[in-house]
């Protein structure tokens, strides 16, 4: 079937089964054109939260759509590819943290929204890339748990130089191959351009930006800034939207390998196949939606 056909079929079935397509914006750009909303992933399962919409299918990895079941527990939430994991979320387990923690009693667990619903179930806090500052300076505790992302981690150290932070050796690889000679190189062939990167590259490269952001932070920083030239540190599914959002300006990756292999396992005939086989669904057990739901709402009452 042609593309555009498998688009149509697809956005057909959803409109016949009341279902809202939410797609991450790492996701293929075939799969972005055909969603409701595109988004970060906690955008993303607050949309689903907010939807009369009982049917959500959540394209991007299984951490997403499980933060969408904690958030709307009666919702159905379908993940095309139960397969599509995060690399990072899966560097943290359970008996991991309980082993940190029991060394670490008096410090408070910050969990990045990346991870399961388990470890989100065993952590005092989450945060997102964009209010990881704000979470952390909130929390009464002097001494942080980091958790997983190592580069996140370092990020908030250096921000909130208050604290002692512990960090959780984790990372995700899409973000950490960015190196200082990638940067500098594109650089020096782009001097007007501006270095626009998110928070889970490493921290030699975050010291070469313009701007330190999440994924919708650099919708706003291109859209507002007046220069019409980015050079962008994260990964390429961003690109889509920002060129179709900013058709004057040009937008050039840090790094053509920034390609995470999870986010992009996501087809359109998985998709349709989801829509027709309602698989797979993604829930959360009560004990842990109780607990990681605390953690969340814990997050969304700090002030921005
Ligand atoms: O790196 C990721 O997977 C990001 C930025 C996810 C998200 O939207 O929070
Ligand atoms: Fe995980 Fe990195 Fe892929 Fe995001 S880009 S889903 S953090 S491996």
């Amino acid at each position: 079937m042609r593309q555009k056909e498998l688009q149509q079929k697809i956005k057909q079935l959803a409109t016949d089964k009341g279902a809202l397509l939410l797609a991450h914006n790492y996701e293929r750009d075939e799969i972005q054109e055909i969603a409701d909303i595109t988004g970060d992933s906690l955008a993303l399962s607050i949309e689903a939260q907010k939807t009369d919409k009982q049917l959500i299918v959540f394209c991007g990895v299984h951490f997403m759509a499980e933060s969408a079941a904690i958030l709307s527990p009666e919702k159905t939430v379908l993940l095309p590819r139960a397969d599509a994991g995060c690399p990072m979320a899966d560097m943290v387990t359970v008996e991991g943290l309980k082993a940190l923690k029991k060394q670490h009693p008096d410090a408070t667990v910050v969990t990045y929204v990346n991870s399961s619903a388990a470890v989100k179930a065993e952590s005092d806090i989450c945060c997102t890339s964009s209010n990881a500052v704000s979470v952390a300076r909130s929390v009464a505790a002097k001494k942080l748990l980091l958790v997983p992302d190592r580069n996140l981690g370092r990020y908030i150290a250096k921000n909130v130089p208050e604290k002692e932070c512990i960090f959780w050796d984790g990372y995700c690889a899409t973000h950490d191959r960015l190196k200082v000679e990638d940067v500098e190189q594109i650089q020096a062939s782009h001097p007007d351009a501006l270095f626009m990167v998110h928070p889970e590259c490493r921290p030699e490269v975050l010291n070469l930006a313009d701007h330190i952001c999440s994924t919708s932070g650099m919708y706003e920083f291109a859209a507002h800034n007046p220069a019409t030239k980015f050079i962008v540190g994260t990964e390429n599914g961003i690109l889509w939207r920002l060129r179709k959002e900013n058709p004057d300006k040009q937008f050039i990756m840090a790094n053509r390998d920034m390609i995470c292999p999870t986010m992009k396992m996501t087809s359109l005939e998985d998709v349709l196949h989801c829509l027709e086989t309602m698989e797979t669904r993604v829930t959360v057990a009560a004990d842990i939606r109780i607990k990681a739901r605390t953690a969340l709402d814990k997050m969304l009452a700090v002030p921005r």
